[in-house]
């Protein structure tokens, strides 16, 4: 143990032992984004009741600015490549958790099952319940989203938005779509629903972009 904290040449720091997650006070500082602390919590928040589709009824849908609109089973869905992500986490209410273990379908996956127009710029995710987020396409390419169905080893527990969710770790949570069903590309911006009731519009949580005005 001694020669570790030798070699990071931490002797003599009383302040850079690593806490209980093995993460030294830099990494910490680092890792949270301005006015946000961390937690080994996971809270739920909803705007509403959990919403409940069976299986057999669920699917998820791409529309919009697409050449043909694409549709996955939950069975197809579950066949599709799939990867293991461990990403940060930032609410808006303040809490941020690191290295959150999700398993998902990267949007880059999904959008790859259609053809988009030249147009095609944002797109809204929607949701069993009515909730609505929206995000430029530029923000969720290249493996920066994905619709995640396992979190740390297990299967998405309704609260969280099972049975699948999406989830943009760049941005405030808000913008993780849970119980999504759906995709609407877009030409047009489209504020969802926390970006109506004043919320930023972008969430960029280094940005510190809360509210509309940040
Ligand atoms: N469909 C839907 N998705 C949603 C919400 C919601 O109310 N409905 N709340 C959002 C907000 S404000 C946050 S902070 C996160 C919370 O996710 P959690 O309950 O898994 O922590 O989900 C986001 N996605
Ligand atoms: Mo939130």
């Amino acid at each position: 143990m001694g020669e570790r904290f030798v070699t990071r040449g931490f002797v003599g720091r009383r302040d850079a032992a690593p806490d209980a997650a093995g993460l030294s006070p830099d990494e910490r500082r680092r890792r949270t984004p301005p006015g946000q602390y961390l937690t080994p919590d996971f809270p739920v928040l909803s705007a509403g009741p959990t919403p409940r589709t069976p299986l057999d009824r669920w699917s998820l849908r791409i529309e919009g600015l697409v050449g043909q609109p694409a549709q996955w089973t939950w069975d197809e869905f579950l066949a599709l490549p799939s990867r293991d992500y461990v990403v940060d986490i930032s609410c808006v209410t303040k809490w941020t958790h690191l290295d959150m273990r999700w398993k998902g379908v990267s949007l880059d996956t999904l959008l790859e099952g259609v053809e988009l127009d030249q147009r095609a710029a944002f797109v809204v995710a929607t949701c069993d319940g009515g909730y609505t987020t929206n995000l430029p396409l530029a923000d969720v390419l290249n493996n920066q989203a994905f619709v995640a169905y396992e979190y740390d080893g297990r299967p998405l527990q309704p609260e969280h938005g099972g049975p699948a969710r999406l989830v943009v770790p760049a941005r405030y949570f808000w913008k993780s779509a849970k119980w999504i069903r759906g995709l609407r590309i877009q030409d047009r911006d489209e504020p969802g629903f926390w970006e109506s009731l004043g919320y930023h519009n972008r969430g960029d949580q280094w940005l510190e972009e809360r509210y509309s005005g940040d």
